[in-house]
């Protein structure tokens, strides 16, 4: 009932009267009142007089479904669950995947206390950020989804660039770049058979407004650290959403093929001097020369060349990407 209230008030060009509150959702005065009073408490500003009714001033920059729905473009993000902690939001859209919610949940959280990335590493994630989880049913076998986080990252930095009309960076597999500095990251999780992929859960996170790090980050910033000024949250989410959700079907059907180029495109290191560490442990060293339609690295050396599916990938030293 809030969330109609809301949605109407936001759409109003201006004042909404009690009365026609009341009548329309079918409440009594004294419940429009109370809703209203919620609403102030989540931080709503609204201005309100007996005789022209209600009007929403400001928006609360908290990611509230009432803040979200209003801006969302597509079927990604409904439904939408949100919650001020989380330990990750990875968690439950994988709780939410098993009892059989369909593609587009997202789950979003303002902080995270045990958020993480590949390899159990863990992802700092203070109030501030965009920490949010992404469930999707691809028909498509283990094998093709290895390409995904190839894909979300890809379609995260087109999302970001688009609202915001600057130019990201990526780094492969899964890192998005600001002038060099790690801006988000993408972790995709998978619910799979042998043959055959339940869900993907594809965990997103975004530095936005987030001010400072910790001194183990200091190569890491923030969108609003390094454009100077504070972005919509909610309408970033909704960016990025439908992004994600206007290449997906081409993705499912043709693989990573149609992004390969757009990838490279945006790949800083591509051409130089890199050092790769594999997930099991072995460093190469050499030029990051390629990614192919599997998402695999090139990297080439006098030794040889060596492709990569998995791993992380550093400059080498002296080497500016
Ligand atoms: C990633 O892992 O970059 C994937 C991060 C995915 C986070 C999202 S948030 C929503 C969802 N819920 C979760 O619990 N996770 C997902 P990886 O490539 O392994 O990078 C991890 C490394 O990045 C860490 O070891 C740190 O060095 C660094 N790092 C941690 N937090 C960071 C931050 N906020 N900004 C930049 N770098 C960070």
């Amino acid at each position: 009932m809030r969330e109609r209230l809301l949605a109407w008030l936001l759409t109003a060009e201006g004042f909404v009267s009690g009365a026609e509150i009341s009548q329309k959702l079918d409440i009594s005065r004294g419940a429009v009142w109370k809703h209203i009073q919620a609403l102030r408490r989540e931080g709503f500003v609204i201005t309100g007089s007996t005789r022209r009714g209600y009007r929403i001033l400001s928006v609360p920059d908290i990611l509230l479904p009432g803040v979200v729905f209003p801006v969302l473009t597509g079927k990604f993000g409904r439904p939408y669950y949100f919650h001020q902690t989380l330990s990750s939001t990875s968690d439950l859209v994988r709780q939410l995947a098993h009892a059989g919610a369909p593609q587009g949940t997202v789950v979003a959280a303002e902080e995270q206390t045990s958020g993480r990335g590949r390899r159990g590493r863990s992802w700092y994630s203070p109030r501030g950020g965009l920490w949010f989880s992404l469930l999707l049913r691809p028909h498509v076998s283990p094998a093709q989804s290895q390409t995904l986080p190839l894909f979300v990252s890809l379609t995260v930095a087109k999302g970001i660039e688009r609202l915001l009309g600057i130019t990201l960076d990526l780094k492969w597999p899964n890192d998005i770049l600001l002038g060099g500095r790690k801006t988000g990251g993408v972790l995709v999780e998978l619910g799979a058979e042998a043959e055959q992929v339940h869900y993907a859960v594809a965990g997103i996170g975004i530095n936005v407004n987030v001010a400072s790090f910790p001194p183990e980050l200091q190569e890491a910033t923030s969108l609003r650290i390094y454009t100077g000024r504070r972005v919509d949250r909610a309408r970033l989410l909704a960016a990025i959403l439908h992004s994600i959700e206007t290449g997906y079907p081409r993705w499912c059907r043709e693989g990573f093929a149609p992004f390969r180029e757009a990838y490279k495109a945006r790949l800083s290191f591509l051409g130089k001097h890199i050092t790769a560490r594999t997930a099991g442990g072995e460093v190469f060293n050499g030029i990051a020369a390629d990614v192919d339609a599997g998402g695999r690295l090139l990297l080439s050396s006098a030794g040889g060349q060596r492709w990569l599916c998995g791993g992380d990938v550093k400059a080498r030293e002296g080497v500016r990407i």
